[in-house]
């Protein structure tokens, strides 16, 4: 277990936070296609947040493994009426984007929270958006774009655990140095990017070493591959994404014991649950 620290600027729930996803994406692997209309998204952002969820993370550009990329115009017109909507019900909004453009007129239209699977290095004009706005900035461990992050090369390391906290902490570094605050920096150890199903297990029983960072720390596994391939039949055919909840719900559990500052998650109730049970344990 270590210290559970709090983002300055977002409420402190006294316990680790639940931030819902919403994709408004065609092909996102477990919710693609499901709220791309704008009115979809945001009632199910409602409905998320009805449930438990402290955050909702508005994305509009899949990472899944092999996704192609969408233009700035198209991601943009997908999350700023999504955002922009939640946020006037007072709704705390997080803007998974990897563009500085797309954080910036997020953060305009309400959003309080910058969530970059890059870290900063898919657009480095973001660290300066993230420093100007003065939002919590989370960072991702991240290797490289959909059509590569699962290749050989971006999936070999030297030292698995020391080699992502030290590839993470460059990128802090280089968004502290462009003027985002200590105590606005999240990270993540970005499951299941340029990560393989038995490295995502070794990096979630290191979380340890990530806290040691001294940031709040994100874990991101709701429904991932490694969950089913955990869970794969014998045949060896993947569990399917919406059939891995018990096993997101368990990962929630583990990770708020341990001290993470959040959970990334798609369904809400269950892991709101495990969250007040994770932190009744810590408190023994
Ligand atoms: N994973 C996905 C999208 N956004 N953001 C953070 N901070 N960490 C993650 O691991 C992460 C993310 C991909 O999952 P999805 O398609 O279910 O959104």
């Amino acid at each position: 277990m270590f210290e559970r620290r709090v983002v300055r600027a977002l409420p402190d729930v006294g316990r680790c936070q639940v931030m819902g996803v919403v994709n408004v994406t065609p092909d996102s692997f477990s919710d693609g296609g499901r709220w791309l209309n704008a009115e979809d998204a945001v009632r199910r952002g409602l409905s998320l947040v009805a449930s438990g969820a402290d955050i909702i993370d508005v994305g509009g550009e899949s990472t899944r493994p092999g996704a192609q990329r969408v233009d700035a115009e198209t991601e943009l017109a997908r999350v700023e009426p999504v955002v922009r909507a939640l946020s006037e019900r007072g709704v705390v909004v997080s803007v998974d984007t990897m563009r500085a453009e797309v954080a910036e007129r997020a953060v305009a239209a309400g959003a309080r929270i910058i969530n970059d699977v890059s870290g900063g290095l898919a657009d480095p004009d973001i660290l300066g958006v993230a420093a100007r706005a003065g939002v919590p900035y989370v960072v991702m461990h991240w290797r490289g774009h959909s059509d590569a992050m699962q290749g050989e090369d971006a999936t070999t390391y030297a030292d698995l655990v020391p080699d992502v906290v030290r590839e993470l902490s460059a990128s802090v570094d280089a968004a502290l140095a462009a003027g985002v605050k200590p105590d606005q920096v999240v990270v993540d150890p970005g499951i299941g990017f340029s990560k393989r199903g038995p490295q995502n297990w070794s990096i979630l029983a290191h979380l340890a070493a990530f806290a040691e960072l001294g940031y709040p720390l994100l874990v991101a596994a709701s429904r991932k591959r490694f969950l089913g391939e955990l869970l794969a039949a014998d045949d060896g055919t993947l569990r399917d994404p919406l059939q891995r909840e018990a096993a997101t719900v368990a990962i929630t559990a583990l990770a708020a014991t341990a001290g993470a500052w959040a959970v990334r998650v798609h369904e809400v109730p269950d892991n709101v649950d495990s969250v007040r049970v994770a932190e009744r344990w810590r408190r023994g």
